[in-house]
Order: C-alpha cells, then sequence, then structure tokens
C-alpha cells in the first residue's frame, strides 16, 4: 500500500502527542503513592494538589493515552490487513480533534479548573470546557472508525470471499461498543453537567449522572482492554516463535465483549442507593459472564504460547514456559506482552472479587480497587501501548530503536513494581484504608489522632511500587524521544507482525456477522437500563449543591 505522507505524520502525531502527555500522567502517578505514604506533603512541586494530581493522572493516562492508541493501532491495523488508508477527511479531522480536545483538558486541569477526577460525575465539578473537550476527544475518535467502515466496506467488495481479518474484527467490535458507550455520557456532559457549571442550571440529579457516566465507564475499561487482546492474539503468537491456537475462539471472546460489555455499569454501582438490589444481583451474574471471554482468552493465548514454546524445542508438563523468548531484544515485544498477560491474571481474578454484590461491600472504595485497575489498566493495557508504540513509531517513521537493552528491560521492571503497588493498595483496601483520600499526612503519622498504624506497611510497599513504575516510565521515555528524535534511516512502511493460525478451521456464519450480536446487546442493555432509569427517576430528583463554593 502507498500510504501517503499526511497520513503517515497522523499516525506520528497521534503517538508523540499523548506519550509526551503520558510524562506528566505518570508523574503524577507517582506522586500520588508518596503523598499516600506521608513522605511528601501534596503540592510539594508545582503547586499541584492531591485531587488536581489525580485528575490528571487519570484523565491522561486512563482516558487521552488509551483513546489516542485506540485509534492509531486501528489506523496500522487497517493498514496493514486491508492495504488501505482512511479517506481525509477521516483521519485528518480525527487527529485535530482529538489533540485540540485533549489539550484543552490538560490546560484545564493544570489551571486547576478540572479536579473531578476521571470518573466526571455530579456532585464534583469542573468548567465546562473540560466537558467540551473531552467530548472533542471521543468525537474525534468516532472520525477514525467511521473512516474504517468506508475503507472495510470497500475491501470487502474486492474480497468478497476472504475472512474479516481478526484484528479487523476486534477492531470493529470495539469501537462499536465504544460508539454506543460514548452516547450516555455525550448526554451526561453536553446536555447535563455542561450547563450545570455553566451556571444556566442550578439544580442537578446526582444518581442520574452517576448511572449515565457508569454505563460509559464499564465499557470505557473495556475498550481500553481490547486493543491489547487483539495484539495478544494476532501479534504475540509470531513473536513468541509460535501460531494462535484458534481463530474461531478469538473471534468469539471478542463477540461476546459485544454484547456482555454495556449492560454491566452497574457494577461500580452496588452501593448505589437509588438501584434495585434485583438488577444488582443481575448485574454480577452478568459481569460473571463478561469474564469468560477472557477466561477463553487465558486459554487460548496460554496455548499458542504452549505451542510456540514446543515448538521452540521444549519438553515435559511445564517445560515450554523456559523457552519462550524471555529478555530477548529481538523480540523485546514479548516481555511487554508476557508482563502484561501475568499481571492481568491477578488483575482478573480480583475485578470477580468486585463483582460478587455481597463481597463488593467489604472493598469498595478502599484501596483494593485501585489496586485492581492498576493489575488491568496498568497491566496488560499499559504495556501493550508501550510495547506497539514505540514498536508503531519506529516502523511508520523508518527509525531504528534506539537503547534497545533498555526497552527490553522495561516491562519487567514495570510489572514488579505493578505487583508491589498492588499488592500495597489491595492488603491496605482490606484493612479499611479508603481509596481517593489524601491520607498521607494524618493517618500515617504516629502523632496524629487518626493515626493508623496498619495503613504504614501497606502505602510504604504501595510507593515502592511506584517508585519502580516510575522508573521504568522514566527509562522507557529516554528510549521512545531518542528513537523518536533520531534521523530516518530506514524505508518507513506501515506493519504489525503477523501470526499464522495452527488449524485451518471452518468458516462459521454467526462468527463473521456482528448485526446479531449488536441486537443481544441492545436487549441486555434494555433490561439493565430500563428499571435502573425508573428508580433513578422514582427516587431521586435535581437538587441544588449547597456545597458549592
Ligand atoms: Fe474492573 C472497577 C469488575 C476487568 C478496570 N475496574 C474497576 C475500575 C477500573 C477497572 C479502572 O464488578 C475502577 C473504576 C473507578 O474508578 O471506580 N473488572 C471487573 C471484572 C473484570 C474486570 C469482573 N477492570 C477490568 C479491566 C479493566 C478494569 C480489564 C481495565 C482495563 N471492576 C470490576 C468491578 C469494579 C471494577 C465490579 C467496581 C469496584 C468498585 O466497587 O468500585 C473482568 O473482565 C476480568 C476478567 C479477567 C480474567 C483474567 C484472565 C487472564 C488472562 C491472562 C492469562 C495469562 C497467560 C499467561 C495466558 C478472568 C487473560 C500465561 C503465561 C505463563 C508463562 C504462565
Ligand atoms: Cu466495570
Amino acid at each position: 500500500m502507498e500510504s501517503n505522507k499526511t497520513f503517515k505524520y497522523t499516525i506520528l502525531i497521534g503517538l508523540f502527542v499523548p506519550m509526551v502527555l503520558f510524562i506528566l500522567g505518570a508523574y503524577n502517578g507517582v506522586m500520588q503513592t508518596l503523598y499516600r505514604a506521608g513522605v511528601l506533603h501534596e503540592d510539594s512541586f508545582g503547586g499541584i494538589n492531591y485531587y488536581q494530581g489525580l485528575t490528571m493522572h487519570g484523565v491522561i493516562n486512563a482516558i487521552i493515552l488509551t483513546t489516542f492508541f485506540a485509534v492509531i493501532f486501528g489506523h496500522v491495523t487497517m493498514g496493514h490487513y486491508l492495504k488501505k488508508q482512511p479517506p481525509k477527511w477521516s483521519y485528518l479531522g480525527s487527529i485535530i480533534l482529538m489533540v485540540f480536545g485533549s489539550l484543552l483538558d490538560v490546560v484545564l486541569m493544570a489551571m486547576g479548573r478540572a479536579q473531578a477526577l476521571y470518573t466526571f460525575y455530579a456532585p464534583l465539578k469542573n468548567s465546562p470546557f473540560f466537558y467540551l473537550g473531552t467530548s472533542l476527544l471521543i468525537v474525534g475518535s468516532w472520525l477514525a472508525f467511521f473512516g474504517w467502515i468506508v475503507i472495510y466496506r470497500e475491501w470487502r467488495q474486492e474480497n468478497p470471499d476472504k475472512k474479516m481479518p481478526i484484528a479487523v474484527l476486534g477492531t470493529f467490535v470495539n469501537f462499536t461498543m465504544w460508539f454506543v458507550a460514548s452516547l450516555p455520557v455525550a448526554y451526561e456532559s453536553l446536555v447535563i453537567l455542561m450547563p450545570w457549571s455553566a451556571g444556566w442550571i442550578s439544580d442537578i440529579n446526582v444518581p442520574l449522572t452517576r448511572m449515565l457516566f457508569w454505563m460509559f465507564g464499564h465499557p470505557l475499561v473495556y475498550f481500553w482492554l481490547l486493543p491489547a487482546y487483539i495484539a495478544f492474539y494476532t501479534v504475540l503468537p509470531k513473536v513468541s516463535g509460535g501460531k494462535l491456537y484458534s481463530g474461531n475462539a478469538a473471534r468469539l471472546a471478542f463477540l461476546l465483549f459485544l454484547i456482555l460489555s454495556t449492560p454491566v455499569g452497574v457494577h461500580h454501582q452496588f452501593s448505589e442507593p437509588v438501584l434495585g438490589q434485583d438488577t444488582k444481583l443481575w448485574v454480577t451474574v452478568l459481569t460473571f459472564g463478561v469474564s469468560i471471554p477472557s477466561f477463553m482468552t487465558a486459554f487460548t493465548v496460554g496455548a499458542s504460547l504452549e505451542y510456540a514454546g514446543r515448538k521452540n524445542g521444549a519438553r515435559g508438563l511445564l517445560g515450554w514456559m523456559g523457552r519462550l523468548p524471555w529478555f530477548l531484544s529481538k523480540n523485546y515485544l514479548f516481555g511487554y506482552f508476557i508482563c502484561g498477560l501475568l499481571l492481568f491474571i491477578f488483575g482478573g481474578l480480583s475485578g470477580i472479587v468486585n463483582a460478587s454484590y455481597s463481597l463488593n461491600q467489604m472493598v469498595h472504595n478502599t484501596g483494593w480497587v485501585p489496586g485492581h485497575f492498576h493489575m488491568t489498566v496498568a497491566g496488560p493495557v499499559l504495556l501493550v501501548i508501550l510495547g506497539m508504540s514505540i514498536y508503531m513509531y519506529s516502523k511508520v517513521a523508518g527509525k531504528p530503536i534506539k537503547m534497545l537493552s533498555v526497552v527490553t528491560i522495561v516491562p519487567y521492571v514495570w510489572m514488579v513494581g505493578v505487583a508491589l503497588l498492588s499488592h500495597g493498595l489491595m492488603a491496605g483496601g482490606l484493612m479499611g484504608e479508603p481509596r481517593r483520600t489524601n491520607l498521607g499526612l494524618s493517618y500515617t503519622d504516629p502523632s496524629s489522632d487518626m493515626f493508623n498504624k496498619h495503613w504504614v506497611p501497606t502505602t510504604t510497599v504501595t510507593m515502592i511500587g511506584g517508585i519502580l513504575m516510575g522508573t521504568a516510565a522514566l527509562l522507557y521515555f529516554i528510549a521512545f524521544f531518542s528513537t523518536a528524535l533520531s534521523k530516518q534511516t530506514e524505508a518507513s512502511e506501515i506493519v504489525l507482525p503477523e501470526s499464522e493460525e495452527l488449524h485451518e478451521e471452518k468458516r462459521i456464519g454467526i462468527l463473521h456477522n456482528m448485526r446479531p450480536w449488536i441486537a443481544v446487546s441492545i436487549m441486555l442493555t434494555m433490561i439493565t437500563y430500563v428499571p435502573s432509569l425508573i428508580n433513578v427517576f422514582k427516587y431521586s430528583k435535581p437538587v441544588e449543591n449547597k456545597f458549592d463554593a
């Protein structure tokens, strides 16, 4: 495929800009751990207060970086598999809106005008422009998606008999889910929160904004995850020297995400007084259901790794684990993937604890929850983002990777950091350590009335993990920017490592047609959200926020 220069620059900008912002996001993450351990006072550096820093950390890392990556990885996936590039209105419109929206958000957060955390529901209030900025970022990502639909249709006409490549199916599933999920948050942001924060209306229905946010907030986490899954199914088998164990299992896993991702947002609201117990129980069951495609992934990806290990000469039951390309700079991507997968075993299992309605009462709003999500979003999601970003940048820019041995070691350091950080948060959480609270100064100071001796070791372990993660991030930044700012010496190309499938499998019609899956998804979403909405309007109403400054 002959890609034009503007398209390639779009890809490079889409990798470079969020990586620069991620410096700020990662910095604020490390600072959280120092504040919580009581080692530093909040606003020690640059006057960034606890909630401002936490908001920057969440919005930049979990919303901006992830959305940019999903879009750019999508462009490269389409380029590689369909040998086409999206129309100009799509990729150019998309990058302009995304960059503008993100910079607007970052400026507002830096000015202290947006401190309502990345879960931006009422009663916390941001500048109206924050909601605008976030909406532009989201609409920008839609434009890329619409462009892919256009080129996929062309490809389909030219290749009527070919199977839809798994990576393309995964990308379409992800963006369909994302598009549907962003409708409630667009309504929440533009129709409810923006006029309220601009002062045009004074009353706000808090549980309604919370419900609309989580209708988006849960599919959001799978929007982060699915690009990583695409990489595990279609890139990892190749880089570990094997093949994908089953293409049909991979397709089914993606389609199950399509039906089960949207209706489960209520599992973030098990403590929400206005929602009914019947809905909460139903959502527990659905959430166990949405774990199935991940268990399937563990099996399929595990089997692909075992195949690779045996092909590399392994013997015995577990010998394959030793024959994978650990620490091998030629296959540096392997480290990013395997460290992500290992963390995700524990990230996933802790998610199932969260989803169990009664157990949730124990862990909700404690350190356990950030412990859980750092082993998911800072595990497989971020590690795939880091590995694939430097890979794609180097290929598309035609610049060989600098400091390859550092790039190879980063994921292992990061993994140990996340494991310690999450362990500290979860152990503390089980002993009642709250999340989203700047507890350092009062709770870890023996002279304070609020001192709690159990949280001293847990916040300390969390801090050591945070410092290790910060070290890994710093090493990565040095390597990424040295690569990005070096001179081009190779041909520029839009390519991905592509895994073959192990078995010649039958083409199963239902795995190639998204429509029935979308219909089931809408049905399950209605079953969950119609009763939830009725309850919200029955038990809550818009009120004025008396505490508003
Ligand atoms: Fe979660 C809260 C339930 C997955 C992210 N989650 C959060 C929050 C975030 C988040 C950010 O039900 C906090 C939101 C906030 O700020 O309040 N989560 C789940 C469940 C899953 C799950 C059931 N979460 C994720 C993923 C995330 C993410 C993925 C980001 C990417 N989560 C919850 C619940 C809450 C929650 C409640 C609300 C808690 C509360 O009270 O506030 C499942 O999807 C997990 C399924 C995963 C598995 C693991 C499969 C393992 C694999 C690895 C295999 C390894 C191999 C390697 C093959 C079953 C695939 C082998 C190789 C060798 C060499 C051995
Ligand atoms: Cu969730």
